[in-house]
């Protein structure tokens, strides 16, 4: 079991945000746990549906490498909710480049890491791995917006224990990101784009492209009608459009 302290709340604006407000006072790694989130993030200025019947964490992280590995970071985590997903239910998650977690066609999971740097520049004060899983799915299903989307990993609320789902991901979380464990070769065997034709969206424009690999700092590496190149997850968004 990983000794690390958490902290609960029934609501918070959102759990990344509680996590930098307690960045300065704690030293150590700590876990922020919420029932519920009344803004809770994705990335570029992207909302996160979070009601109750998910699990909203964040983990305050103190790294010690440099910054430009910040997607690092995702891939670690995107690997450990995945196995951890899969100790817990038996279900084999997919992952779609850089943060989505997948069950069938369905997201059920998505990773924001945020990083704040320090007076070296090239190094994190800290890092918050957020993290949203849609464990149950809602009472009226998920909203009109995200409803072809989103999934959830079961079907009706019952009285599973989240605790063992979070504890779980801690656990194989840390084995990874303490350098204990091998993590690229599954998280591109757990790709689902790897392989496949994709669409990606950069400064507006719809480009298509085949996705090739995952370099070991997190870009994917594309083809197009111009030539190789290695996208990075802050400027595209990417659609799988073709089966492997
Ligand atoms: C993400 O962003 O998927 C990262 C989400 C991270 C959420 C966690 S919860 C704990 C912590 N605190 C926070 O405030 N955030 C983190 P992105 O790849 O940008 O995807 C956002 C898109 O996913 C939205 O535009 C919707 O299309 C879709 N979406 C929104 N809510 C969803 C949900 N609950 N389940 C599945 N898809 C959702």
């Amino acid at each position: 079991m990983i000794n690390i302290k958490k902290y609960r709340f029934f609501e918070l604006d959102s759990t990344n945000s509680q996590a930098k407000r307690m960045a300065s006072k704690e030293k150590e790694d700590i876990l922020i746990i919420a029932e519920r989130q009344t803004a809770g993030r994705g990335r570029m200025g992207r909302s996160f549906y979070s009601d109750e019947g998910g699990i909203y964490m964040s983990l305050l992280l103190h790294p010690s490498f440099s910054c430009e590995e910040t997607n690092k970071i995702t891939v670690m985590a995107a690997v450990a909710v995945s196995r951890a997903i899969e100790k817990t239910f038996s279900v084999s998650p997919e992952i779609k480049w850089v943060n989505d977690i997948f069950i069938g066609n369905k997201k059920v999971c998505g990773i924001l890491t945020e990083g704040a740097f320090g007076k070296e520049k090239d190094k994190y004060d800290y890092a918050v791995l957020g993290i949203g899983i849609n464990l149950f799915e809602p009472k009226g299903g998920f909203p009109e917006d995200i409803k072809d989307i989103a999934g959830a990993i079961l079907k009706k609320d019952g009285n599973f224990d989240k605790e063992i789902l979070i504890d779980t991901f801690l656990e194989c979380f840390y084995d990874i990101y303490s350098g204990g464990g091998e993590y690229m070769k599954e998280y591109k065997a757990r790709s689902n784009v790897l392989g496949r034709k994709i669409e990606y969206i950069k400064n507006g424009e719809i480009k298509k492209a085949e996705a090739l690999d995952i370099t070991d700092k997190g870009l994917l590496v594309v083809k197009d009608e111009v030539g190789i190149s290695e996208l990075s997850s802050g400027e595209i968004k990417i659609i799988v459009n073709s089966l492997k």
